[in-house]
């Protein structure tokens, strides 16, 4: 079945924020960022601004009727600024005026004046100054000081990430409209209309109740829109609640970038164990995450980073500690994969290290460790483990193949070199703050026979709302015509966890199964009480009602409109929460994950070794998918993550200055993935099984784990840098740029 939305997407007549027709004496707003990255604020002038033609009214933070503030799990960022700014970007004033262009201009005229306070960009330094979120968080498995003394090798280094620009295609926005007493309906291009709800009624000083969210689609979120929507829905709240008139702010895509948090960076610390034979027998890591100047979601960021720290291996000895350090960055936030990358990329890169320093394939070591049923994770879960049946698959097809093609290739060419690697991935379903994992659906039958269904999930364009689409069509065994996905909105729906953590499709896809299996055990019931016959020999499928297998010829409208005058309920409103799931924080240890999903990357790179610059030539991957229930729309997740990967990997670097200036601040300096760095050959085989799991229809979550195939990409560039120089001195730091490659195929070891 094709993704829902194709008709209208093609057309030009899907609905975004932008396409939400504006009410006559809308107003829009734009925002002042901090032009300092960390200062004490001197003055803020804005009677210019307050003088321009067109403008309704500066917001500053003391405008604002209930409380300023808007972080998460820890209270520590503010709206608007008080006396100090933690971030060049920090909204510091709000314009309201009667355009976009003229709130624009305004902002330009407001004064900023401010007294310049150290600036902390690197983490490290963070760390040293004390500067910590929360105090860190370390997960153990067994004793690693002993079973360090044990190891054949021990190998040491160091391992460093950069940030991720999101890029939704649509950018950050909303559109606040009062309505009467203190109501308002606020459309918001958000991950998660409840934390959008939440934070608006804080700092209105409104009941949540006051506030109706609305979402019918976004643009893309990846992470940029789960917690970072809220600020903007918050600004046109309060606009419309200081002028009484709607107001609107779509931002541009350099106020975007400017203004919003990114991927987080790391710097790792790490040190490998192995016995004689290749077993991994200990794995210890110290990570440093760039959290910047609020905390945001980076506390979850970095637990998952420890979830993930071992990636697909089992290893019997590990310790590894995070520390999320407070810079004066954008405040990072959630990014497709949600810390789980950067803890696999460090991994990868010790093994890597191992692999040179042994003068072997990293493939040796890795197949070696892969995860067997029945192994325990750091943290305590046992694997149920798909990691030798996607290496293998891709192994005997692929790697012997692909690896004489290319020591053919690279004999017989000095200044191409290729290079390949191997990339196993294991990541956890479930959001890993227990609590969220839990899901609402409202499905209404109308009298014609006609259903509407309300979840807490959003469609980003990840496919969500057609696989719950499938859900209803699938129970009711209706027609699709008579089927139609609601709008995601907080007065139907309340209390919804963001879409995230690749679970939306689970939580509310099942919650839609309970919600249609309640209505259609209740026409059963209701059919066979009318045929006075016997529940067992009653079914309802294919718009009849169907006895003994015979038809009765009662249709499915027939149905509903006879239940109805029998005052049978035709809505269900039904509540799942993932069962089987627990963690302690005391001792760091539980079953936090619904399932893992695992497979297998095999990259193929050429490197053009006079100028530095690459192309990946073939990405072939073997895919654990459980029981795909779409395979369009899990192919559509699978190629856009792998891209993803490889783009924050390979191309993608975020530059700040020291003085915490973001220097990558649009898409001339920022580059992603295109169709001509995509890869040449990008093959995914489903790799189908049998085995019990939690997932809605046994399809499991699609939604980040094929991002983590494009570190693969990083380490095949790599060993093509050394099949030209192999004293080349190259680090573990990505982005694997053209320039860092350059530098690499003629830097030396000394
Ligand atoms: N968001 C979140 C996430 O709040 N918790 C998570 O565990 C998570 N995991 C992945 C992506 N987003
Ligand atoms: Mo996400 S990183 O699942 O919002």
């Amino acid at each position: 079945m094709q993704n829902i939305d194709t008709y209208t997407h093609v057309r030009g007549e899907s609905i975004y924020l932008d396409d939400i027709p504006e009410l006559a004496g809308t107003l829009y707003a734009a925002v002042l960022g901090s032009p300092m990255a960390h200062a004490q604020i001197l003055k803020l002038d804005t009677s210019l601004a307050e003088k321009l033609d067109g403008v309704v009214k500066v917001i500053t933070s003391k405008d604002i009727p209930g409380k300023n503030q808007i972080g998460g799990a820890i209270p520590d960022e503010l709206l608007l600024a008080e006396d100090e700014v933690h971030f060049e970007g920090m909204p510091v004033a709000m314009v309201v005026a009667t355009s976009a262009a003229i709130a624009k201009k305004a902002v330009k005229l407001i004064k900023f004046e401010g007294q310049l306070l150290e600036v902390i960009t690197d983490p490290r330094v963070a760390a040293e100054k004390n500067q910590l979120i929360l105090p860190p968080r370390t997960f153990s498995l067994g004793d690693v000081e002993k079973a360090f003394e044990t190891c054949e090798y021990v190998i040491e280094g160091i391992a460093e990430n950069n940030g991720q620009e999101h890029l939704y295609i649509e950018t950050q926005g909303a559109y606040a409209i009062p309505l009467e007493n203190k109501k308002f309906r606020v459309y918001s291009s958000t991950q998660g209309p409840t934390a959008v709800q939440t934070h608006m009624a804080d700092v209105l000083g409104v009941p949540m109740h006051k506030l109706e969210i609305d979402v019918t689609r976004l643009g893309g979120g990846f992470g940029g829109k789960e917690d970072q929507a809220t600020a903007w829905a918050i600004f046109c709240a309060l606009g419309a609640y200081l002028t009484g008139k709607p107001v609107k702010y779509s931002l541009d895509r350099m106020e975007d970038i400017r203004m919003t948090g990114k991927r987080h960076p790391y710097s790792t610390d790490y040190k490998i164990g192995l016995s004689k034979d290749l077993k991994i027998l200990a794995y210890a890591a110290t990570f440093h995450q760039n959290a910047g100047a609020a905390a945001d979601l980076s506390p979850a960021v970095l637990e998952r980073t420890l979830f993930h720290a071992t990636n697909s291996y089992y290893i019997p000895n590990v310790k590894v500690t995070a520390k999320s350090c407070r810079t004066n960055l954008l405040p990072n936030t959630a990014f497709r994969g949600f810390g789980g990358p950067q803890g696999m990329f460090v991994i990868e890169c010790a093994i890597a290290k191992a692999a040179e320093s042994l003068d072997i394939e990293a493939a040796e070591i890795q197949k070696r460790n892969l995860l067997n049923t029945g192994d325990e994770f750091p943290y305590g879960q046992k694997a149920v483990s798909e990691a030798h049946e996607c290496w293998d698959a891709v192994a005997k097809e692929k790697l012997t193949v692909t690896r004489n093609r290319i020591s053919d290739f690279n004999a017989q060419h000095s200044l191409y070199k290729k290079g390949l690697s191997m990339m196993p991935i294991c990541f956890g379903i479930s959001f890993t703050k227990i609590p969220l994992n839990q899901a609402r659906a409202l499905v209404h039958v109308y009298l014609d026979g006609s259903v509407h269904v309300s979840t807490g999930a959003i469609e980003m364009g990840q496919g969500v709302n057609t696989k719950i689409f499938q859900v209803a069509e699938k129970i009711f065994s209706i027609q699709p015509e008579r089927i139609t996905i609601g709008t995601t909105n907080t007065y139907r729906i309340t209390n919804t966890s963001p879409s995230a953590a690749s679970t939306t499709a689970d939580l509310n896809g099942k919650a839609t199964e309970m919600a249609c299996m309640a209505i259609m055990n209740r026409l059963r019931e209701f059919a066979a009480f009318s045929l006075d016959a016997k529940i067992e020999g009653v079914a309802i499928h294919h718009e009849k009602v169907w006895h003994n297998d015979k038809d009765t010829g009662i249709t499915w409208e027939a149905l509903i409109g006879k239940a109805y005058l029998a005052r049978i309920s035709l809505s269900e409103h039904a509540h799942y929460a993932t069962p089987q799931i627990y963690f302690d924080g005391k001792i760091e240890k539980g079953h936090p994950f619904a399932y893992h999903v695992y497979g297998t990357a095999l990259t193929e790179v050429t490197v053009d070794c006079i100028r530095g610059t690459y192309e990946i030539d073939a990405v072939e991957i073997v895919h654990d998918v459980g029981k795909s229930m779409n395979r369009i729309v899990d192919m559509g997740q699978m190629e856009g993550g792998v891209v993803q990967g490889i783009g924050w990997m390979t191309m993608e670097e975020i530059v700040y200055d020291k003085n915490g200036k973001l220097r990558s601040n649009a898409l001339s300096t920022y580059k992603v993935p295109d169709i001509y760095s995509a890869p040449k050959l990008l093959n995914i085989e489903f790799r189908e099984s049998d085995k019990e799991n939690l997932a809605i229809f046994h399809s499991k979550a699609v939604g980040e784990p094929p991002l983590m195939y494009g570190i693969g990409a990083f380490f095949a560039l790599r060993n093509a840098i050394k099949a030209f120089n192999p004293n080349s001195n190259i680090g573990f730091s990505a982005p694997m740029t053209p320039e860092k490659t350059l530098m690499g195929l003629y830097g030396n070891k000394s």
